[in-house]
């Protein structure tokens, strides 16, 4: 498959599985970034949005995080008033973080197939606690749990992969640590361990970071199992991995003008705003879904979400492609869209050949999957056709 890995390089089996929890199986980040965003505010600063803060502080323990920032904005606090501050905030926010797309699904699965699961987080342990008590069937699936403050150093010291290892009772080399931060990742390999990234960090500037990683996934909907020894999904429905469904909807707007005069494939754009935070929820890669036009009907639909590497697009957007010829164009008509399945991760290709032929197998992927239950399901949707005042 483009894109993804086709082996884990090392060959070797692993029969523990050691996850992290902020930005690999929650979206704390998000939340995060909008208490500092308050904070360094009210101090007359402006919070920078650009990702590039988040790598520095990705991975870090809270008052190395706090540290960072008074030193980087210049703040008039020390990093102990800093964290206090945040912590006031944050602390009534951990309902509001979302589980990512993925984890849930690989924590049933490990858990299924008896796999012991440790979580070794950076985080203080009554945080874990807040955090994982919103999330169902969560704290039920970690036989050990490891938190910053129960160790002397925090990732990247290995110190924490060690200790859950040995509360495991597993030798480090048969444990696979999965991790989203680049200190997380130095972590698990200076503890002899595998380790699998996915970085939460757009891919552009992440590769460099990850190098120490044993492969790097887009998300977690790309791990496969059955390359580290472990029991493979088996929840693919044809070519096709079902989802949490998402809706969305809008006018039909112009998009970057390239779609059907380059590649011969249109894309039917939403504005940004219709969108709101789905964009960033979702992660980038290739989905499958129904689209619904109010006056025309309920097509089959095949999607890109993210940054288009092959364009290097500036920005992430939704792309999609209505598997029906249309005599005309439809701009300014209400689109709406459920995403249903997820097919693969985004790719590069070395030519535009390439790209067009995988996004044809990439639409007769979707319209054979959509025939089959669960995906065909939401076809009936009244979601799809219902006009916008009577909703
Ligand atoms: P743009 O850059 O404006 O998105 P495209 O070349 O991608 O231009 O064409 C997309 C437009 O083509 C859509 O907005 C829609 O009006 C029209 N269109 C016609 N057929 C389709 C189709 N099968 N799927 C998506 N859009 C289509
Ligand atoms: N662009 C990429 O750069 N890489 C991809 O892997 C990719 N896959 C796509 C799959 C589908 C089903 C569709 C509809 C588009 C895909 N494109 C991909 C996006 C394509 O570049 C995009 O439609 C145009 O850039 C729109 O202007
Ligand atoms: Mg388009």
């Amino acid at each position: 498959m483009a894109g993804s890995p086709a082996s884990n390089c090392s060959n070797t089996l692993v029969d523990h599985v050691i996850l992290d929890l902020d930005g690999t199986l929650i979206d704390t980040e998000t939340l995060l970034d909008e208490v500092y965003a308050k904070i360094v505010w009210k101090y007359g600063k402006k919070w920078e949005w650009d990702g590039i803060g988040l790598i520095k502080r990705l991975g870090k323990r809270p008052l190395e995080v706090a540290a960072s920032l008074v030193e980087d904005y210049e703040l008039p606090c020390t990093a102990d008033e800093l964290l206090d501050e945040t912590l006031s905030h944050v602390e009534t926010m951990w309902s509001r973080a979302k589980a990512l797309p993925g984890a849930t699904r690989l924590l049933k699965h490990l858990r299924a197939h008896k796999i012991p699961i440790g979580l070794a987080s950076n985080s203080p342990a009554k945080n874990i606690r807040s955090k994982l008590a919103y999330q169902p069937g969560w704290l039920e699936s970690f036989k050990v749990i490891v938190a910053g403050d129960e160790v002397k150093e925090g990732k990247p010291s290995p110190e924490i992969y060690l200790e859950a290892a040995k509360l495991l009772k597993a030798r480090p080399s048969s444990c696979l640590v999965i991790e989203d931060s680049p200190t997380g990742v130095n972590a698990g390999k200076a503890a002899g361990m595998k380790v699998v990234a996915v970085p939460s960090i757009p891919s552009k500037i992440a590769r460099a970071l990850y190098s120490g990683a044993d492969s790097v996934l887009n998300s977690l909907l790309d791990f496969r199992p059955e390359l580290w020894g472990l029991p493979p999904f088996q929840d693919w429905v044809g070519k096709a991995l079902p989802i949490e469904p998402w809706y969305l909807g809008g006018p039909v707007i112009k998009g970057f003008g390239r779609g059907s005069k380059v590649l011969g494939i249109p894309t039917a754009n939403l504005p940004t705003a219709a969108l709101g935070s789905q964009l960033s929820q979702h992660v980038c890669g290739i989905y499958l879904g129904w689209a619904g036009l109010s006056n025309r009907g309920v097509y089959k639909m095949v999607m890109s979400v993210g940054w288009n590497p092959f364009f290097d697009n500036a920005a992430k957007t939704v792309e999609p492609w209505l598997l029906h010829d249309f005599p005309d164009d439809f701009y300014g008509e209400e689109l709406r869209l459920i995403v249903v399945g997820y097919i693969r991760p985004e790719a590069n290709f070395s030519s535009l050949e390439l790209l067009i032929e995988r996004i044809h197998e990439d639409a007769e992927i979707a319209k054979a999957a959509l025939d089959l239950l669960p995906f065909s399901s939401y076809q009936d949707d009244k979601f799809l056709t219902t006009p916008l005042a009577k909703q």
